[in-house]
């Protein structure tokens, strides 16, 4: 089981500052403490220089086992599921932007916040509709280049569209595509799952990618989940991507870095 960690990075600060200084400073500390990849957050794609950071990431061995896109939504607000086509047409575009790059990496792109939230006075089953559009048209592209998406249930104070397995399942059925899958989030799930074990299970395949936090958010091993458990359903399963660490940097980022991986390592089959 291959382990990685979310390195965050804003978008500007990613191509004039932090990408030659803390950039790669990080990506060292990472590969330190023993990870085999770095999961990245990259707003646009246009203001990166991929070249550089294969450079840098490969440098120090490390992988690129998926790319996040939520700083789109975070930051300009783009997102499938917005009431304005422009806006749903920019976070498609956009969406479609990164596959060169997760190409090049061999890496997951994730859906997750740019799928948006429901706005005041769009229906639920409307949302749904852009959504299902979107992912449809976003996989297509993708799986020309043999890129697969991975949507993130999200847990309920986040967004109102995809909370849970049974909800994402039903949703890849809708989609109707072989490259789209789901991204499980340990925090996510504690809130939202009836079992985590069981919608590992029921999700088997199509998970595409996997964050760990515990209860609390904090690095594993800092709250009362079942990492035990979780990894050994995991194990089961037959599930050979990465698990990467996605927590709050307490008692500070490094850290937090060196405790999980520390943990995980303890609790693996
Ligand atoms: C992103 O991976 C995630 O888990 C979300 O909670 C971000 O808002
Ligand atoms: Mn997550």
């Amino acid at each position: 089981m291959k382990l990685a960690i979310v390195l965050s990075t804003h978008a500007a600060q990613f191509q004039a500052v932090a990408f030659k200084g803390d950039f790669e400073t990080n990506v060292g500390r990472i590969a330190s403490y023993g990870y085999n990849g770095v999961e990245l957050a990259i707003r646009d794609p246009a203001l990166v220089d991929a070249g550089q950071l294969e450079k840098v990431v490969s440098g120090y061995g490390l992988e690129v086992p998926a790319i996040g896109t939520g700083q789109a939504w975070g930051e300009e607000g783009l997102s499938f599921t917005s009431d304005d086509p422009a806006v749903r047409r920019a976070a498609i575009e956009r969406v479609k932007s990164h596959v060169p790059l997760a190409q090049r990496f061999g890496a997951t792109i994730i859906l997750g916040l740019i799928r948006g939230i429901t706005p005041p006075g769009q229906s639920h089953a409307q949302s749904m509709a852009f959504l299902v559009e979107a992912l449809q048209e976003c996989s297509a592209v993708a799986a020309a280049e043999g890129v697969r998406f991975a949507l993130e249930p999200l847990n309920r104070y986040e967004t109102d569209l995809i909370h849970n397995v049974e909800e994402g399942m039903h949703l890849i059925q809708r989609v109707g595509a072989e490259n789209f899958g789901l991204l499980l989030d340990t925090f996510h799930m504690n809130i939202e799952e009836p079992s985590i074990e069981a919608s590992i299970r029921a999700c088997g395949e199509r998970i595409f990618h996997f964050h760990v936090a515990d209860s609390n958010r904090w690095h594993p091993g800092a709250g009362h989940l079942d990492f035990r458990g979780i990894l050994a359903v995991l194990g089961q399963i037959g599930y050979g991507g990465y698990v990467s660490g996605e927590f709050m940097p307490i008692p500070d980022a490094d850290t937090g870095a060196q405790r999980a991986i520390e943990f995980l390592k303890s609790v693996m089959p």
